[in-house]
Formats: structure tokens, C-alpha cells, sequence
């Protein structure tokens, strides 16, 4: 079983960033953050962290997107802003995002930039966008923010959903198979 850390768009909030990884130190496999954290491309703070650029990032040395594989999982991780990811009434506009990750031939879609929570499986690919931990928006913004750890195991993928205290919030788990 192999464990991810995937979080984005803090918006200058540098201690959620430093607080959370601290947190997950040594527990998980990989660190992904998907964009808008407003902060150098060079900051320790990324250490470690595959990092893409935001639509409010300043720093043009940040990746537009990524492909990453790790145990055998193929990740492709971009923002969203370059796709069109913002849904008026939905939760994301996964389409554009998807034409990319079927050319890097990914099975996980990781993105951000809509401050919306939520794993769907689309297309045969499972899009995960941790939500904002700092500003988030849609019908959970109440929990105050979310990040998002993905488990995988030999037949499911798990994401998991916490708060900004680091508590799961259990009726925000998606199972799906692999
Ligand atoms: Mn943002």
C-alpha cells in the first residue's frame, strides 16, 4: 500500500503548507501541491513537494503540469487553470484536463484552483482535487479547508479528506476500485 499527500491552494498561507507536511513527514510516499500557493518555486518549504504553477502564481519557474510515476501509479498533476477546470454548476470541468492526462497516459488526475473537495472517476482515471485549505469554497467550505490523502492498495484507490486540524472528515471518503 502506498500513501500520497496532496493539498493545494493556499494562497500565501505558508504555515498550513509547513504544518500539514510536518504532519505527514515520513508517512507518505509522495507530496504532491497542485498550484496557487503564491510563493517561490524555490522556497524550502517545497523540498521534497511536486509542485505545479497557479493562475495567482508569480514565479514562472513552477511546471504548468507533471507527470510523475510512483509504485507503479501514473500521476498527472496540473493546476486547472490552463484547462478550463471551472464549472459553473458542476464540480469541475474535467474534459481539457483529461485530453492531457490520456496523452501522459495517467491513472491519477490531480488538480486544483475551484477550492471545491472531491475524487470522481472519469474516463477510466480517478481526478482528485483536495479542495483549498486556506479559502475554500462549495457545499463543504463550512469544514474551513480541506487536503486530501490518496491510498492505494492492491485493488482500491482511497482518498481521504481532512480539515485544517488534521481530522478526517469521514463523509467526504471516496472508495473506488482499481
Ligand atoms: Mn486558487
Amino acid at each position: 500500500m502506498a500513501k500520497f499527500l496532496i493539498i493545494s491552494d493556499i494562497h500565501g498561507d505558508r504555515k498550513i503548507l509547513v504544518d500539514t507536511l510536518n504532519k505527514w513527514h515520513g508517512q507518505v510516499e509522495g507530496i504532491f501541491y497542485n498550484g496557487d500557493s503564491e510563493l517561490s518555486a524555490t522556497d524550502d518549504v517545497f523540498a521534497g513537494v511536486s509542485t505545479v504553477i497557479g493562475n495567482m502564481d508569480n514565479d514562472i519557474d513552477f511546471a504548468e503540469a507533471r507527470s510523475t510515476v510512483i509504485d507503479n501509479v501514473t500521476f498527472f498533476q496540473t493546476h486547472g487553470h490552463l484547462y478550463n477546470a471551472t464549472a459553473i454548476l458542476q464540480w469541475a470541468n474535467l474534459k481539457l484536463m483529461n485530453e492531457e492526462a490520456n496523452d501522459a497516459h495517467a491513472d491519477v488526475v490531480l488538480f486544483g484552483h475551484t477550492h471545491k473537495e472531491g475524487a470522481v472517476v472519469f474516463d477510466h482515471k480517478l481526478f482528485i482535487n483536495p479542495g483549498s485549505t486556506t479559502l475554500p469554497k462549495g457545499p463543504h467550505a463550512n469544514i474551513g479547508g480541506t487536503y486530501a490523502i490518496l491510498e492505494v492498495t492492491a485493488e482500491q484507490y482511497i482518498v481521504t479528506f481532512y480539515s485544517r486540524q488534521h481530522e478526517v472528515i469521514p463523509d467526504l471518503t471516496v472508495k473506488v476500485a482499481r
